[in-house]
């Protein structure tokens, strides 16, 4: 059986432009150096494309324009950036004298959107999305006028051992997590005020106690009224994955 490095290792073969999908709330994050190595020792170009970029405000898209080379922001899901993004593929195809069938590998993280930006490039759901992360399974091609697309199933570096921080991106599925409530509470740190605004509780120092708010203000209760830590916990991983609650401040 290939793996998904293997998979990832033949798309940068067979591919002759990469673009490396980055999630907008969280895009050094997402970034992943090991698949960046691989793509700049073999010489071919590669874009960053930050999505979901409806979930962030303007100023930190103009950040990032300056801190990561060759970058362009997109939202998949709402149509915004994609007319950009082929442009700037077909700039790329023209400088490697590629002017039709330039095939195109999509790479990164579980979950940031891979297949989405395919199939708002095609026009159509060509390729199957979802919410749960490690969804796309192998190397899919999609054909879009001039363009050959390559979905890949999102892959964490091999060198990432940080737990927490992929579950925060997504890369867990929130129905198999198993300290939904450190998740949560790390997000809450991670991004102050967003959850609370979100759910409308008050915000406090004791991450817990929003937690139980949060809780029983979605009547999510256990036996002898007890707010469900668990279940509540679970609800909010699963709204931040989605992409239901933004870091956008309003
Ligand atoms: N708000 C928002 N949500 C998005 C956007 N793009 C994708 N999503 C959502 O993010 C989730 C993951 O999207 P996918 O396209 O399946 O992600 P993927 O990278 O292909 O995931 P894997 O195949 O699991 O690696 C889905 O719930 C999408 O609806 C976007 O631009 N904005
Ligand atoms: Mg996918």
């Amino acid at each position: 059986m290939i793996t998904f490095w293997g998979m990832v290792n033949r798309v940068i073969n067979d591919a002759d432009i990469l673009l490396l999908v980055l999630d907008s709330r969280m895009a050094q994050e997402t970034r992943n150096l090991e698949i960046e190595n691989k793509v700049k020792a073999s010489g071919k170009p590669l874009i960053y494309v930050l999505n979901k970029c409806d979930l962030v405000d303007k100023h930190v898209v103009e950040q990032y324009k300056r801190t990561i080379p060759n970058s362009i922001f997109i939202s998949a899901t709402k149509h915004l950036g994609t007319v950009k993004l082929r442009e700037k593929i077909q700039i790329a195809a023209s400088r490697l004298k590629l002017d039709s069938n330039v095939k195109v590998g999509v790479l990164g993280y579980p979950n940031v959107g891979k297949s989405s930006l395919i199939n708002s490039l095609k026009g159509r759901s060509a390729t199957k999305t979802s919410s749960i992360s490690g969804y796309t399974k192998g190397i899919q091609k999609v054909r879009t006028s001039g363009i050959i697309l390559l979905d890949t199933p999102g892959v964490i570096p091999y060198l990432e051992k940080d737990q927490l921080k992929h579950n925060i991106i997504g890369t867990i599925d929130h129905n198999k997590e198993k300290d939904p409530d450190i998740v949560a509470m790390k997000l809450m740190t991670a991004f102050p005020g967003i959850i609370e605004q979100y759910y409308n509780v008050y915000v406090t120092d004791d991450l817990e106690k929003t937690l139980e708010n949060i809780a029983l203000k979605r009547k999510m209760i256990i036996k002898g009224s007890k707010p469900d830590i668990e279940r509540v916990s679970k609800m909010i991983l699963k709204d931040w994955q989605s992409g239901d609650i933004t870091s956008k401040k309003y």
